[in-house]
């Protein structure tokens, strides 16, 4: 019975080790190398090639290394067995720790001292609005979601949620699907993206969106994306930033990644970039999680943080 490590981006031998440490009775074999194809029961992936996991007949779960899966969906060839999650505080505190900063960032209007230092600008406007008088919206109300909500309420903001499903959160007005969407996006100076990338949400943010958002806004309107570049259509980004309907957007995930040299989007003074780091778990942490659910699998309990391959999340 083996665990076979299938990524690329990343350094394989230092996954190995920390399986190996954490999982010292089971062979820990690597996409690439020959191994026994019968003996692999779990597989570890973070962006396998497409098609490498089949002929794996003992095949029994697949790991994501992160809290995302749809690398994993967007493979057609994709094993039919229960695929799972990492759900970690220190990743949530991470991703709440970004939305925290860059809200800020566009709250204490900190992009726009930071281009006046240079020229050694004393601006007479140095009045700053309160959190209380700016909306953030958040789409995803997940784990990283929910999180972010209640550390953004903590700070003062006026915060409001959006998901697929309807919820009841307390103290927190929430809006779900097509429906709620109008509503919700009228009541947003902030937009923060934490959804999953699936079928549904492919390209979400585009332009319709964007000429959806709070028009009557202190400051605003601005965009936090850190769930997946392909929810974004960077090209209308720019355009909503250039005709100013949009006053900012902080980017952590790009339709390609890395973000290619000739994007416009690096250079854009009204674009932050960040090389999707925005919240990035311990290795140790992940590795230990995945080989607690193994020995979990092993002692015949059942497997947590399951994916509804149906939902594609
Ligand atoms: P969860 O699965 O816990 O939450 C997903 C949320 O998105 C749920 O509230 C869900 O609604 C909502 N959602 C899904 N589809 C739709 C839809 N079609 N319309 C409206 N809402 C929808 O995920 P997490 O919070 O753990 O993570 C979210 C994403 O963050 C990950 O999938 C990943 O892509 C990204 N991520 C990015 C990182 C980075 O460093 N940039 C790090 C980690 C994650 P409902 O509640 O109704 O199911
Ligand atoms: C993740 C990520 O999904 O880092 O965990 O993007």
């Amino acid at each position: 019975m083996s665990l076979l490590l299938a990524m690329q981006g990343w350094h394989v031998e230092d996954w190995r080790a920390r399986f190996e440490a954490l999982l010292p009775e089971m062979p820990v074999v690597v996409l690439g190398e020959p191994f026994d194809r019968r003996a692999v029961h779990y597989v570890a992936s973070w962006k396998h090639p497409p098609g490498s996991l089949g002929g794996l007949p003992n095949l029994a779960a697949i790991f994501s290394l992160g809290a995302g899966v749809d690398f994993l969906f967007a493979d057609e060839a994709l094993p039919d067995v229960p695929v799972a999650r990492v759900v970690d505080p220190d990743l949530t505190t991470r991703m709440s720790e970004y939305v925290v900063l860059h809200c800020l960032m566009y709250l204490r209007q900190q992009h726009r001292y930071m281009r006046q230092q240079p020229a050694k600008l004393w601006d007479d406007d140095r009045h700053q609005p309160a959190a209380r008088s700016l909306r953030v919206g958040i789409m995803g109300l997940g784990e990283l979601g929910l999180d972010a909500a209640r550390k953004l309420q903590l700070i003062g903001f006026d915060v409001a949620g959006w998901s697929r499903s309807p919820k009841t959160v307390e103290g927190l007005p929430t809006f779900a699907g097509e429906e709620g969407m109008a509503a919700f996006l009228a009541r947003t100076d902030i937009l923060v993206s934490l959804l999953p990338l699936t079928p549904q949400t492919r390209g979400i943010i585009g332009a319709e969106l964007l000429a959806g958002l709070a028009k009557d806004g202190r400051l605003g309107p601005f965009l936090i994306n850190a769930g997946r570049g392909g929810l974004q259509v960077e090209p209308d980004i720019l355009a909503a930033l250039d005709a100013g309907t949009l006053k900012g957007a902080t980017l952590d995930v790009f339709e390609t990644e890395p973000l290619p040299q000739d994007s416009p989007l690096w250079t854009h003074p009204l674009v932050t970039v960040t090389p999707h780091n925005a919240a990035m778990s311990e290795p140790e942490a992940v590795a230990a999680l995945i080989a607690a659910q193994i020995r979990r699998l092993e002692a015949g309990e059942p497997l947590q943080h399951i994916v509804d391959p149906t939902r594609g999340y």
